[in-house]
């Protein structure tokens, strides 16, 4: 055997230092890996295809590393509609994933789509009886999360956090107030048209995530104690010009998102990505999607048109579109939805 003195042993036990330096040089570069963001994903899951759209870039998203998803609840009374988010958790391989709907007042409207997912596809919901108040689902999951790690995602009505805001304290548990307070970081809202200069909201445009329930959302975007960002309409609905869905016939006939798109048209067609863009905002953040506008705060009336007032303490924000190469990028944002709502569920 070569001593270690043998210049061949020295040669080799360098270059292994050398190779052992650079690795770790290359580790000490690798930017930290940002932890997942806890999502409380709060949808309609009814009048519009995009929910269901929204909800399978939440779960590509969850299976690539960027998301936890803490739970799944719908803002009608409508238990298919419960139904169809559990079918769409069970595809993705969360089949487990907290509930919750409206019980009392609330939203019930026609769909073209939830009645075919409940009857078609696996899923716990046997009658309104197996889905929680959705009010106790917050309170549940909230109240087991680390202070200030929540981002709540609103893709519909505000009826449940209307209902969170004035659950009172009982049993030892803290109030709806106190666990917004302590444990949510952030409200994700998609709602509002935020057109014009300073913005102000106008009716023709319709608003309907605030006019289908409007005491609820006078009451939460008046009262609510943490920071909001709005997602308007601009920003993935009209005028925005943004669609996404048709290539959901490239994917298996067992996707239960697929058969919501086919079912909602008849055919396989793209819809547009209101939202979309809102997950995709409460995961990604910015980056080179969009700009923000947070010096003010939502002024909603009773009719729920708004005007944008100025404020620097009311942690208020709004997105704003962005250029992409002097162009909008209406096309850049619709590849990464498509590549998102079409990934295969990692299981
Ligand atoms: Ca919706």
């Amino acid at each position: 055997m070569p001593s270690p003195t043998h210049p061949r042993v020295r040669i080799f036990l360098r270059a292994a230092i050398i190779a052992l330096f650079a690795f770790a040089a290359v580790v000490a570069a690798e930017p930290p890996k940002a932890a997942p963001v806890k999502i409380f994903f709060d949808t309609d899951m009814e009048t519009d295809c995009d929910d269901a759209g929204a909800l399978a870039v939440l779960h590509a998203l969850a299976d690539r590393g960027e998301c936890e998803i803490l739970a799944t609840v719908v803002s009608v009374r409508d238990p298919n509609s419960a139904a169809t988010v559990d079918a769409i958790n069970a595809y993705y391989g969360r089949p487990n994933l907290p509930l919750g709907m409206v019980k009392g007042a609330g939203v019930l409207e026609k769909s073209k789509y939830v009645s075919h997912i409940a009857a078609d596809f696996p899923h716990r919901v046997k009658s309104a009886d197996d889905v929680p108040d959705a009010t106790l689902t917050y309170r549940d999951v909230l109240e087991k999360q680390p202070d200030q790690s929540v981002t709540i995602v609103t893709v519909g009505y505000l009826t449940n956090l209307k209902n969170l805001l004035e659950l009172p304290a009982k049993d030892g548990h803290p109030s709806g107030l106190d666990l917004i307070q302590s444990k949510v970081a952030r409200w994700v809202c998609m709602g509002g048209n935020f057109i014009g200069s300073p913005p102000q909201d106008d009716l023709k445009l319709g608003n309907v995530n605030f006019q289908r329930d409007s005491a609820s959302a006078l009451y939460v975007i008046h009262h609510w104690p943490v920071p909001i960002v709005f997602v308007g309409r601009e920003i993935g609905s009209v005028p925005s010009g943004l669609t996404v869905g048709e290539s959901l016939a490239k994917t298996p006939s067992d996707n239960p998102v697929r058969m919501a798109y086919f079912h909602y048209f008849g055919a396989q067609k793209s819809r547009h990505v209101a939202d979309f863009v809102t997950t995709l905002y409460a995961v990604r953040g910015l980056r080179d999607y969009w700009d923000i506008e947070s010096a003010g705060f939502m002024d909603l009336h009773p009719n729920m048109t708004f005007e944008w007032q100025p404020a620097t303490d009311r942690h208020q924000s709004y997105l704003l579109k962005k250029l992409r190469d002097g162009q909008p990028n209406d096309r850049y944002i619709e590849s990464i939805l498509d590549e998102l709502l079409t990934q295969p569920p990692h299981r």
